[in-house]
């Protein structure tokens, strides 16, 4: 059998990020010739560049890793981080599932912009076997909400925060297809949020997080009247639709369309999830009839498994 697919187009190469042999072997303390073998027995699934350096997956890497029961405990480098003495800091924070001080890091370097180190410390604690959820609800989501802290007290700015959120769903946008996904499930989501809401990385987080679980999922984004919810309802009939709001505004009105939201979802069978913190009043969601509310993405998940 041939083990590595060869010559991978550098379009394709650029596309994501892909891990060295050298990387590889500092990452698991083991020798470049002992991936070498592992990639040539086949056992470890690689590609070739034009020049001929075996180059692999993260999805590979991670499921290499899980077959032969170890985990990634050496470092992995780029320049900038080791330069700069980060990523000591960062492999500490990871041997101790350290939340807060990864928390930390990643405000910083979605603060900077740094698409390739927020990517990167996502990887690396990905590899490290935080699942995918954890990383979102233990690191993503503490930063962007010490990030809203710092720009209430006027410490950041409004371009931070843009730049910041950016930066986060661009690292993830990327990260995403090298994760290990669960076949389909023949199941299918709309997921988005209201009109006039703008905060859309609860949403996003969700789409993602449904897709590696199997779904197919229609993401709709910020900013999408209930009326346009309905209308998706009745073109994709989805099992399931997620509503994430962090600010509702005109009640009235807002709870009017949803109800017609409501109505269909019941005679097409969809369940439909609200959650978020425009909705953690309960004298606001009993203006909106649900299936369920979630504080968080895990009960999100606790719920669709029960589906
Ligand atoms: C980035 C940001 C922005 C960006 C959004 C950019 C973008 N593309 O998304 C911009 C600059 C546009 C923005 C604008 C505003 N923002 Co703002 N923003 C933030 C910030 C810093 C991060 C938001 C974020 O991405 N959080 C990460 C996500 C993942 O966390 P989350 O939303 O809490 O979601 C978690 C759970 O709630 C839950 N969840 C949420 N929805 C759902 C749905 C389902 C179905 C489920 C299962 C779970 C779930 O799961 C998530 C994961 O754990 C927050 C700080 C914060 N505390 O969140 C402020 C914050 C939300 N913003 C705030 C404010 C006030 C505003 C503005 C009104 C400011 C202004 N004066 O213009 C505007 C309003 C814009 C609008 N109309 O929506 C306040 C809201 C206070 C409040 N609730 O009353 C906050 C809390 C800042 C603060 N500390 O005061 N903002």
């Amino acid at each position: 059998m041939k083990a590595c697919k060869t010559f991978v187009s550098e379009i394709e190469v650029g596309l994501e990020k892909l891990f060295s042999t050298n990387e590889l072997s500092r990452m698991w303390n083991v020798s470049e010739s002992t991936v070498k073998r592992w990639a040539d027995s086949g056992d470890l699934q690689c590609v070739k560049t034009p020049g001929g350096h075996r180059r692999f997956q993260l999805d590979e890497i991670v499921r290499f890793q899980r077959s032969q029961g170890f985990d990634a405990v050496g470092s992995l480098m780029t320049p900038g981080e080791s330069s700069e003495g980060v990523l000591p800091e960062m492999e500490r924070a990871l041997e101790r599932r350290d939340f807060s001080a990864l928390a930390d890091l990643f405000s910083r370097r979605a603060l900077d912009g740094d698409v390739e180190g927020v990517g990167s410390l996502l990887a690396r604690a990905y590899l490290r076997g935080i699942p995918a959820v954890d990383l979102q609800e233990q690191v993503v989501t503490p930063a962007m909400h010490r990030i809203g802290e710092r720009w209430r007290t006027g410490e950041l700015t409004v371009a931070d925060e843009h730049i910041a959120t950016r930066t986060a769903v661009d690292a993830l946008t990327r990260l995403q297809p090298e994760m290990l996904r669960r076949p389909s499930n023949g199941k299918t989501a709309v997921v988005g949020c209201p009109e006039d809401e703008l905060h859309e990385m609860a949403s996003r987080f969700i789409s993602f997080l449904l897709e590696l679980e199997g779904w197919t999922v229609t993401t709709l984004g910020m900013n999408t009247p209930f009326f346009s919810f309905r209308d998706a309802v009745e073109r994709y009939r989805p099992d399931l639709v997620c509503i994430s709001s962090t600010l509702l505004n005109d009640l009235d009105r807002q709870s009017r369309e949803y109800g017609e939201l409501c109505t269909l979802a019941r005679e097409t069978g969809a369940r439909v999830v609200i959650g978020g913190v425009g909705f953690s009043e309960p004298g606001v969601r009993a203006r909106f009839p649900h299936d369920a509310y979630c504080e968080n993405l895990r009960d999100l998940l606790r719920f669709v498994a029960r589906m």
